[in-house]
């Protein structure tokens, strides 16, 4: 039998790479319905229908047709894998979640994603980096970079304790592809978040995610096909 879930988009977006991971760590079975960009499937009608915004992902689980990666993250966890989101239980350790899932989305993922675009996906795409926006993303990420060596020094994971939670796991898939540039040495620099980012990639949810994650993101390999 086919299974209910359906997640829809290339899996080398991060956005796609995190709703794979937590369908992964949540042990649940979900059919990719893989998706080409370049082709544009994500602005025909059919998939417009299921995101207005024509982008990826979507999930479909059973009639409920969802889309912004976050968000399908939560659902996933709240159905198939509460643990992920509540912490030891308690309304306390729930609420640390719901803060590390917002600084990852507000804090986190700008200056990070930005270093990515400019330093993997401009040069592979033929265009020239824009040194100004990397220098001043780095310093915004240092900054943000420098609370999380704080938080981590204090508990293994950001939302506290020793288990983890979907904060954590929603940093993966741009950190690994940050991972891929010259700053990763921001994240060797420090100690923690080091620990933090090994301990977190050698999951094996993780593990099974980055094979469809090419650290050029496959546009290398298109340039070679072309
Ligand atoms: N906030 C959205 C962002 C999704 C997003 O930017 N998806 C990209 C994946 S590479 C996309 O579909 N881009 C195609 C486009 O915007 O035309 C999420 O978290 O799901
Ligand atoms: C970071 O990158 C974005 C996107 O390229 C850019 O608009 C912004 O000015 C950069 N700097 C900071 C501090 O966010």
């Amino acid at each position: 039998m086919a299974p209910a879930l359906k997640l829809y988009g290339w899996a080398m977006s991060p956005f796609v790479a995190r709703a794979l991971l937590c369908l992964e760590e949540a042990g649940v079975e979900c059919e990719l319905v893989s998706m080409i960009r370049d082709a544009g499937d994500h602005r025909l009608p059919d998939f417009l229908s299921k995101n207005p915004f024509g982008q990826v992902p979507v999930l479909q689980d059973g009639d409920l047709t969802l889309f912004e990666s976050r968000a399908i993250a939560r659902h996933v966890a709240r159905k198939y894998k509460p643990e992920l989101l509540c912490g030891d239980g308690s309304p306390a350790s729930a609420a640390m979640v719901d803060v590390w899932m917002e600084v990852e989305a507000q804090q986190h993922h700008a200056p990070a994603g930005a270093i990515v675009i400019q330093c993997i996906a401009v040069e592979l795409l033929g265009g020239v980096r824009d040194q100004a926006i990397v220098d001043e993303n780095v310093s915004k990420l240092a900054t943000v970079l420098d609370v999380y060596e704080a938080r981590l020094s204090g508990s293994r994971y950001l939302a506290g304790g020793t288990t983890v939670s979907l904060a954590d796991l929603c940093h993966f898939p741009i950190m690994r592809y940050f991972m891929e540039t010259e700053y990763s040495t921001m994240v060797e620099e420090r100690p923690h978040v080091k620990a933090w980012w090994e301990d977190l990639k050698a999951r094996p949810a993780a593990r099974k995610v980055i094979e469809s994650m090419p650290p050029d993101f496959g546009v290398g390999k298109k340039k070679t096909e072309d």
